[in-house]
């Protein structure tokens, strides 16, 4: 059954990945769209793809998630009530060890991860509990379960994701909210190539001689969970390859 048909869906960071493929998803099921990005070109094509392939309305907004007024004024200017908020946009920069690592490196992550995701639960989450309705979808990550080296700080913005969605849904309690997060493992998307500055052949090496999560596998299940009855909260699902038994345990083929 499709619970999702004329619904309006914001979904930050759909530019790429698991943003752009579960835009793509939630336009099929016949969702109203809003996205966000920092890469305008990239919006504007992937907008217009959609807007002639589905019938559906999507409208875009070029800002960064880090820049507190930008998500303030983004959210004022809305046209449209949000039934379904996917904080998506994040990201892993660098994979120092916490005694050399880099402090942009640091903010970057943390204020887009942690900051950025808080802002939009914040701004958006009044509108909802006035209509007592909606639904938060967070994408957290297998990283916000295990910490390992190299990815303190991805790590810790991850724990803390964790530590919203579970905080968000004890906050809105009693609402008809719905509050979610999925914790995915390996998804080979640009994440890699962001994650190690642009070595795009080392960025590949994280998924070599095993078969990673695409964007749709991860797509699919935020589909599902969004497209539950309104009495059905996911909390959290976690979702690995078969390859992956941890965040460092990944079984490559020889
Ligand atoms: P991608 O790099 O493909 O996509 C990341 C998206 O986030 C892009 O659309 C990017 O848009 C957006 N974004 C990043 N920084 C900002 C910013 N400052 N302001 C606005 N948008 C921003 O990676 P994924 O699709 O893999 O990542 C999506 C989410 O999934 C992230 O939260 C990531 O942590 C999580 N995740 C990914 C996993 C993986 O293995 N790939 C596993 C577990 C979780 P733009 O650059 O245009 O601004
Ligand atoms: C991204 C997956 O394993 O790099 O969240 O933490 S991992």
């Amino acid at each position: 059954m499709n619970r999702l048909n004329g619904k309006t869906v914001l979904i930050t960071g759909a530019t790429s990945g698991i943003g752009k493929s579960t835009a793509e998803l939630l336009a099929e099921q016949g969702c109203n769209l809003i996205l966000t990005g920092r890469r305008k070109e990239r919006l504007e094509d992937f907008s217009k793809y959609l807007t002639s392939t589905y019938v559906v309305n999507v409208t875009f907004e070029v800002f960064d998630i880090r820049e507190l007024e930008a998500c303030k004024e983004f959210v004022n200017n809305l046209a449209l009530e949000v039934d379904i908020l996917i904080n998506n946009a994040g990201l892993a920069v660098g994979v120092d060890p916490v005694q050399s690592g880099d402090f942009d490196d640091w903010d970057t992550m943390i204020d887009t991860n942690v900051k950025g995701l808080l802002a939009m639960i914040r701004l958006i989450t009044p509108k909802m509990i006035k209509r007592n309705s909606g639904h938060v979808i967070n994408i957290g990550s297998i990283a916000g379960y295990e910490a390992y080296p190299g990815g303190v700080v991805y790590s810790a913005t991850k724990h803390a994701v964790k530590a919203i969605t579970e905080a968000t849904k004890k906050d809105l309690h009693g609402t008809k909210i719905r509050v979610s997060m999925i914790s995915p493992g390996l998804v080979e998307t640009e994440f890699s190539n962001v994650r190690f500055k642009g070595d795009n052949e080392r960025a590949d090496s994280v998924y070599r001689g095993m078969e990673a999560l695409t964007a749709q596998d991860i797509a699919e299940i935020i589909v599902f969970m969004a497209n539950r009855p309104d009495h059905v909260n996911i909390l959290d699902s976690i979702v690995m390859p078969v390859y992956q038994s941890s965040a460092q345990m990944v079984h490559r083929d020889e």
